[in-house]
């Protein structure tokens, strides 16, 4: 155990993130080439390669190579969580939902292309992630396994998911009676589930047990919830950073978050309480190989963005 132990510290995460994150960028630029009609592909393109973290399809690889899966087997369907939280974020933007300016250090789709041209634009990445899945998993990988796959984003995205995340988001916007059932709900449907979802998928695509999915699923879940908290007091810490003040933006705007609902103090805990949970989920699982997802689990709870 004193050998494995070492090894786990020794593993680069650092290097591994940049490594993965890089074949998914290259993967996504493959899968949406620039061809006629040029204007959908170039607005498609200009969110999708925008950068960000590639927190979910990295999370999607790691899961599967957990349960003896590859990189290839997982690329499609990681590269397809990346098209629909791209998507999302194009669609969170828009003058009728968020209206936002910039987006990754960029203008915002529909800043740059129009609100026309960016629906469709997220309207195609949200259809294509499901074709890509289809079409281009590896033949090795069972019509069963591809199938399982294509309902889990199906009830991710839907009424039940994203989209039933931000209808509620949206209802509840100036609401000062949204207790903390309803901003978990909110913030599980928005946030958590996609990220659920990319590592579900990942074990689904390598063909895990019953018994590894399950253990997976409490995991994931742990860190979707862990990725919005965090989210939220980020928000805080680093409003009051810009404010000079010790109340962040999101302390006294309408928005009900953690540190709003919780206080801060309580929210750090909280935070911390997900990351231990996390790695418990994990512990039945040989640490080397389970050493990505345990490093993705620590990211995520010590991120600055
Ligand atoms: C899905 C059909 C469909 C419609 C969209 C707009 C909408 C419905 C849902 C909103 C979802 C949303 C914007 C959730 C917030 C997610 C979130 C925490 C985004 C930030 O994620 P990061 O930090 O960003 O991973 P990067 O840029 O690094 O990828």
């Amino acid at each position: 155990p004193e050998k494995v132990k070492e090894k786990v510290i020794e593993f680069d995460f650092k290097e591994y993130l940049r490594s993965k994150a890089m074949a998914v960028n290259e993967a996504l630029d493959r899968a949406v080439p620039l061809r006629y009609p040029e204007r959908i592909h170039e607005a498609m393109r200009y969110s999708l390669l925008a950068g960000g973290k590639r927190v979910r399809p990295v999370l999607c690889i790691s899961a599967c190579e957990l349960v003896g899966g590859t990189e290839e087997v997982a690329m499609p369907t990681a590269c397809a969580m990346e098209m629909i939280h791209t998507m999302s974020l194009i669609h969170d933007d828009l003058p009728c939902m968020d209206n936002d300016d910039f987006r990754r250090g960029k203008p915002t789709n529909h800043k740059v292309f129009g609100e026309g041209t960016a629906i469709l634009a997220g309207d195609a990445l949200l259809s294509f992630a499901f074709e890509h899945i289809a079409v281009s998993t590896s033949k090795s990988v069972g019509t069963d396994r591809i199938l399982r796959v294509v309902s889990e984003l199906g009830r991710t995205i839907g009424s039940q998911g994203l989209v039933g995340g931000q209808v509620a988001d949206i209802t509840s916007e100036g609401d000062a009676s949204v207790d903390l059932d309803t901003l978990e709900w909110i913030h599980i449907h928005k946030t958590a589930v996609l990220l659920e979802c990319s590592v579900m998928c990942g074990a689904i695509i390598s063909g895990a047990s019953d018994n590894e999915i399950e253990r997976i699923q409490r995991y994931a879940r742990s860190v979707g919830l862990l990725f919005q908290v965090v989210d939220d007091i980020l928000d805080v810490t680093k409003s009051s950073k810009e404010l000079g003040k010790t109340a962040g933006k999101d302390l006294i705007s309408d928005k009900a978050t953690y540190p709003k609902l919780m206080g801060l103090e309580k929210a750090k805990q909280f935070a911390s309480d997900l990351l231990i949970r996390a790695k418990e989920d994990l512990s039945c699982f040989d640490p080397m190989k389970a050493a990505p997802l345990l490093g993705l689990a620590d990211y995520i709870a010590f991120r600055q963005n």
